[in-house]
C-alpha cells in the first residue's frame, strides 16, 4: 500500500503567512492531482501553543531565525506560526482534503520543537503515524509539502528508520533554504531515500 504524506500545507507557511516558504503555494495544484495515484493521504499539521519555545518571542533578546538549544539540541527559533487553533494553522483553502483520512498533529509540547510528523525532535514522545500506517499496510509513502529542509526532511528520516520505502515528491515541496534543501536532499539519498518527479508517480 503507497501512502501520500502531506506535510504542514498551512496558510502561515504560504506566501502571505508568518513563516511563508517562498513559492510554497506553487505546490499545491500538483499535490491534488496525486491523491487519486494513492492508495491512502495523510496530513500532517505544526499545531503550536503561543509559549512554545521555538518561538523567538518567547526568549528575551532573541530574534527569529537565530539559534539556541532546547533540551540540549540545536534550535532555530522562529517567528510565531501555526498557533493552535488560528487560521495561520489551517490548511490552505486551496487544497484538496476529502481523501485526506488522518491528520497528525505535532508541536503542541512547548518545551521542544517537532519537525518530523512521527516524533519530536528529541524523540520524547511518537505521534503514532508509523503504527497508523503500518496498520493500514502501507509499506511506501511519498512526502510532499512543506518546508523541504525541515518538516519534510525530518519526516523522510523518520520514515525511513522505520522501515519505509520513502520518496520526496521533489515538484511537490519547497525549501526555507536552497542550501538547507540540497543537504537534505544529499542525506535522504545517502540513507536509501528516494527522490522523484510526481509526474513518476503518474506513470506508475
Ligand atoms: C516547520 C519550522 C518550524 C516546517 C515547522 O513545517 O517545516 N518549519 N515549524
Ligand atoms: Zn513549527
Amino acid at each position: 500500500m503507497k501512502a501520500l504524506l502531506l506535510i504542514d500545507i498551512q496558510n502561515d507557511f504560504l506566501p502571505g503567512g508568518a513563516l511563508a516558504v517562498a513559492e510554497g503555494d506553487q505546490i499545491i495544484p500538483i499535490v491534488n492531482q496525486l491523491h487519486d495515484h494513492l492508495d491512502l493521504v495523510v496530513a500532517t499539521q505544526d499545531w503550536h501553543p503561543a509559549d512554545h519555545k521555538s518561538f523567538a518571542s518567547n526568549h528575551e533578546g532573541k530574534n527569529p531565525f537565530e539559534t539556541t538549544e532546547l533540551l540540549g539540541l540545536p534550535q532555530v527559533l522562529w517567528p510565531d506560526h501555526c498557533l493552535q487553533g488560528t487560521s495561520g494553522a489551517d490548511f490552505s483553502s486551496e487544497l484538496e482534503s476529502r481523501r485526506i483520512e488522518a491528520i497528525f498533529r505535532k508541536g503542541t509540547n512547548p518545551e521542544i520543537d517537532s519537525y518530523s510528523g512521527f516524533y519530536d525532535n528529541g524523540r520524547l514522545k511518537s505521534t503514532g503515524l508509523a503504527d497508523y500506517l503500518r496498520g493500514k499496510g502501507v509499506t511506501q509513502i511519498y512526502l510532499a509539502g512543506l518546508a523541504a529542509d525541515y518538516c519534510v526532511y525530518y519526516s523522510a528520516k523518520d520514515a525511513l528508520d522505520e522501515g519505509f520505502e520513502t520518496f520526496v515528491l521533489e515538484d511537490a515541496v519547497r525549501a526555507i533554504s536552497p542550501e538547507g534543501y540540497e543537504t537534505a536532499r544529499k542525506d535522504i539519498l545517502e540513507r536509501g531515500g528516494k527522490i522523484i518527479q510526481s509526474s513518476d508517480l503518474f506513470l506508475r
